[in-house]
């Protein structure tokens, strides 16, 4: 009898010797050899929307700010959040599985471990960003889908947080809770409407020039200008770096990576002095913001930035509608926050932090455990979550002045502002505006808050990545074995010194970090640091 599940990964075989891991944000290499994984991938989120009684699972390929020549693919749960742990590991396994015998049989040891009946609805949306391989891979993931017998809404081109948002949205449809009306359009009029009514009458002043790394953020970023107030009475936007024609232009001397890294402008910016500018990655899912002052000096105000400009509104607000006994606020980092943006929160704002490992799926985790949870990457991968209680706290309350009054209307239409499924490099662009707006401030004002630590993020290649190995929220390595002892010793030497070292998720290489009391000593810090990594990375090394 035919077997369409080892058919279909029959049609897409799995390169020899490619191991696949489920990483930091899903599979993602090289768009050449991911056409088997794609199959399978399609197999496990039918077979997760089964598991979750029909509801609708997310599919989307993007490599995000990866190179051009990369691309990637991760699973949406329900709510919109990321794939379950234990089901990464599933994933992983059906990816590595040799034969498509072994892949349909592994199909069916999944279903009876967890009781899914395969004749059951399976309903899967699909999404991809603007790579030349996208075409070629969404094929493989129909196919995949196809042989499980899912039903599939292939939502075209679509930004990362579009497709969390529509897969929400179509899960809380008719309930309570419902989320937005569940198709494109619908994301473009709740974030339309709540940026007008966030900004309750005051103007953003001067424009916002918005580079969206020539992804898929570019076109979307025009669409979603179209439901904004007029720029008379709004906020003026230029949007550059849009050209999704030349799909090879993709993340390359421009985007939220290139700047965080480079710690630059794109060298294709023409602002002047004061311009507000921000940068969206390869599939906007991140945000990092930036000027220029008059004497030319560049500044990032990034995802540390983010978080305490919002944690500190929110906390206003919550105070000012005299919600501060029932409502506390939080902020999740990663060991890549500024060490002066961490103080700034615990001393000045009196806000607990939290530190948890590189990736969304682990902030958002942590955030989830707050009643206002504030989590950001400092790479700009972030958003805000309030909890269930919180949303009911905030709707019964009964305001007793003008003031308050006021204040509670404000954080109602920031809250919807939010995109609340995972962090949304466009409604965080339009948050950071209307809390701008709101303090009257501009980009001078943000970074007067505090003062950066000197820092460097370097990228090591080394022969094997996963021999480092970490600890401590990904502050310390276990391995190789004596390598932290001597990142300990270079970072004792330096002033205000904290360095660190982790395997990306995302890229084939080591990533540093450093920071300390001057430019010079956290440059010097990172290169020794970096030469450690290639020592104790290098060929023979253990
Ligand atoms: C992804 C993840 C982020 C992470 C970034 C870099 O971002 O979603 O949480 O910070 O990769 O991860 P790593 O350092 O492990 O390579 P994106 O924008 O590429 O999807």
């Amino acid at each position: 009898m035919a077997d369409p599940i080892a058919e279909a990964a029959a049609k897409h075989p799995a390169p020899e010797g490619v191991v696949y891991t489920y990483g930091t944000a899903g599979f993602r290499t090289k768009a050449q050899v991911l056409d088997s994984v794609m199959t399978r991938c399609g197999l496990i989120a039918a077979l997760r929307s089964r598991l979750h009684k029909g509801k609708w699972i997310g599919v989307m390929i993007t490599a995000s700010h990866n190179p051009p020549e990369d691309n990637g693919v991760k699973l949406v749960e329900p709510l919109g959040n990321m794939l379950q742990e234990e089901w990464e590991v599933l994933s992983t396994t059906i990816a590595n599985k040799p034969s498509p015998e072994d892949v349909s049989k592994y199909y069916q040891e999944i279903a009876s471990k967890f009781s899914i009946d395969l004749s059951s609805p399976a309903r899967v949306v699909v999404g991809r960003d603007t790579r030349a391989s996208g075409p070629r891979l969404l094929d493989c993931v129909l196919d995949g889908l196809k042989a499980a017998g899912a039903e599939i809404k292939d939502c075209g081109f679509m930004t990362t947080p579009q497709l969390h948002y529509i897969v929400r949205s179509l899960n809380t449809e008719g309930t309570p809770h419902a989320y937005g009306t569940p198709t494109e359009q619908g994301y473009y009029e709740k974030f339309g409407a709540a940026f007008k009514a966030a900004l309750r009458g005051k103007k953003p002043s001067g424009s916002l020039t918005v580079d969206c790394a020539n992804g898929v953020g570019g076109p979307k970023l025009r669409e979603l200008i179209k439901y904004l107030p007029p720029k008379e009475e709004g906020l003026e936007i230029h949007v550059v770096n849009e050209n999704v024609i030349k799909p090879e232009s993709l993340n390359v001397d421009c985007g939220a990576d290139f700047v965080k890294t480079n710690q630059r402008a794109p060298p294709s910016s023409k602002v002047g002095p004061n311009d507000r500018c921000c940068s969206l990655d390869g599939d906007a899912d991140r945000v990092v913001f930036y000027f220029k002052d008059s004497n030319n000096s560049f500044h990032l105000l990034d995802g540390d930035r983010i978080a305490t400009l919002v944690a500190s509104f929110l906390g206003d607000l919550v105070r000012q509608a005299g919600l501060a006994d029932s409502i506390t606020i939080g902020v999740v980092q990663t060991a890549y926050a500024n060490g002066a943006a961490t103080q700034y929160v615990e001393k000045t704002l009196k806000l607990k932090v939290d530190c948890t490992p590189t990736g969304v799926k682990y902030l958002h985790h942590a955030a989830e455990m707050l009643s206002i949870g504030v989590y950001f990457e400092a790479n700009g991968h972030g958003t805000v979550i309030f909890s269930q209680d919180t949303l009911d706290s905030i709707a019964k309350h009964e305001p007793s002045s003008p003031g308050q009054k006021e204040a509670l209307a404000v954080l109602v239409a920031v809250i919807n502002l939010i995109n609340q499924a995972v962090g949304d490099a466009l409604s965080d662009m339009l948050l950071v505006e209307v809390v701008l707006a709101h303090k009257n401030w501009g980009p001078q004002e943000w970074l007067g808050t505090y003062t950066d630590l000197p820092n460097r993020l370097s990228k090591v290649v080394v022969d094997d990545r996963r021999k480092f190995q970490a600890t401590d929220a990904e502050r310390r390595l276990v391995k190789p074995e004596g390598i932290q002892k001597k990142i300990d010793e270079e970072v004792a030497k330096v002033r205000q010194g904290r360095s660190f070292a982790r395997a990306s998720g995302t890229e084939d290489a080591v990533r540093v970090y450093a920071e300390a009391a001057t430019r010079t000593e956290a440059d010097d810090l990172a290169r020794k640091v970096s030469e450690l990594v290639k020592t104790f990375g290098g060929p023979g090394a253990a």
